[in-house]
């Protein structure tokens, strides 16, 4: 494609969006960031034009994979994981993990892939099967799929500790110290339980995903990140039969399992040095992904009344589905 196709392509995309935008309900998060909502999903405008792109785009492959999530439910882990266990066979010691963070070897579709175009080389992702990411909800991304059965591999979490992950997270994003920053986690959860926050509303997230994995188990696979706390080798090897790389009595034996448990821990990739130091393509720095990994710390830092009003509000979302919270 030549430089005035591709500046052409690039103008039709926003201009769709730019003509989408007036007919889409908008709402203000804790950030003062203007939020559209497209297909029952809060995005600001430029992921918007990104989901856009991916469902117009997107060419799906029946081989691929894509690591779906509700930000900071486990992704990080599930990607490692994901790629641990696929390239368990290829690699010893320059293994993928070892000289990438897990958000650089599977990169979010939206937010990276198809943030300028609806068109992206994709000639890097030439073997297969091909690995990507998503936080968008289930219908959204099945319209992208376009009837496509790949493979969906979701990973939630409880609301309370998403929501002090992602104040963590964007404290440290801004360098700022968090004993200074009370408020903003009052703001954030006041968006998180009016549901108008980024990729939110979080229930509405997540029954889309557990609808389409009673729908379609054999394609989309529903985790949750407690649970693999609680049961690692459990859920890691149930991930690999869902993937079509189950462990052999040979690798079983052998400690295959542990040793991409171990690969995969908080501990041993926060320690890498890949993950001390890097960034990611959108200059998030590498560390801040990895903090302390706790089901139920957000106890410490949620007062009783905000707890109780999250379970609340789940509670009622969640009535009539087989859902533990
Ligand atoms: P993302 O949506 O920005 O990709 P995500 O990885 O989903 O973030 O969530 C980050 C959380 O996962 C952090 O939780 P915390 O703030 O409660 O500590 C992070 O510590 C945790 N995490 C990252 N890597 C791992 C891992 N390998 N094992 C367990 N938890 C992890």
């Amino acid at each position: 494609m030549d430089v005035n196709e591709i500046s052409k392509n690039l103008e039709r995309d926003e201009q769709e969006t730019i003509s989408l935008i007036p007919s889409l309900p908008s709402d203000i998060d804790f950030n003062g960031t203007k939020l559209f909502k497209y297909q029952s999903c809060w995005y600001d405008k430029k992921t918007l034009q990104g989901v856009l792109n991916f469902q117009k785009g997107f060419k799906p492959q029946e081989t691929d994979i894509i690591v779906a999530s509700f930000p900071k439910s486990g992704t990080t882990w599930l990607k490692a994981l994901t790629v641990a266990l696929l390239e368990r066979s290829k690699h010893s010691s320059n293994h993928p993990l070892l000289s990438d963070n897990p958000h650089g070897l599977v990169p979010v579709l939206e937010l990276r892939i198809y943030t300028e175009t609806s068109k992206p080389d994709l000639t890097s992702f030439s073997s297969t099967p091909r690995l990507f990411s998503t936080h968008v909800p289930f219908h959204t991304l099945q319209e992208a799929l376009k009837n496509t059965p790949s493979k969906v591999v979701y990973v939630w979490r409880n609301l309370k500790d998403a929501l002090v992950s992602l104040w963590y997270f964007e404290c440290a994003n801004l360098k700022i110290k968090i004993d200074e920053e009370r408020s903003s986690l009052e703001s954030m959860f006041e968006s998180f339980c009016r549901g108008v926050s980024y990729y939110g509303p979080f229930w509405e997230h997540v029954l889309s995903y557990w609808r389409g994995s009673l729908e379609d188990s054999k394609n989309v696979l529903f985790l949750r990140y407690e649970e693999l706390k609680v049961d690692p080798r459990g859920q890691v090897k149930k991930l690999a039969e869902f993937l079509g790389v189950p462990f052999s009595v040979e690798e079983e034996e052998s400690g295959s399992v542990e040793e991409i448990l171990d690969l995969c821990s908080l501990d041993n990739l926060k320690n890498l040095e890949v993950n001390k130091i890097g960034k990611t393509a959108r200059g998030v720095e590498h560390k801040n992904f990895f903090r302390k990994g706790e089901v139920g710390d957000s106890k410490n830092y949620l007062t009783p009344e905000m707890e109780r009003r999250i379970d609340m509000i789940i509670d009622e979302r969640f009535r009539g589905a087989d859902l533990k919270f």
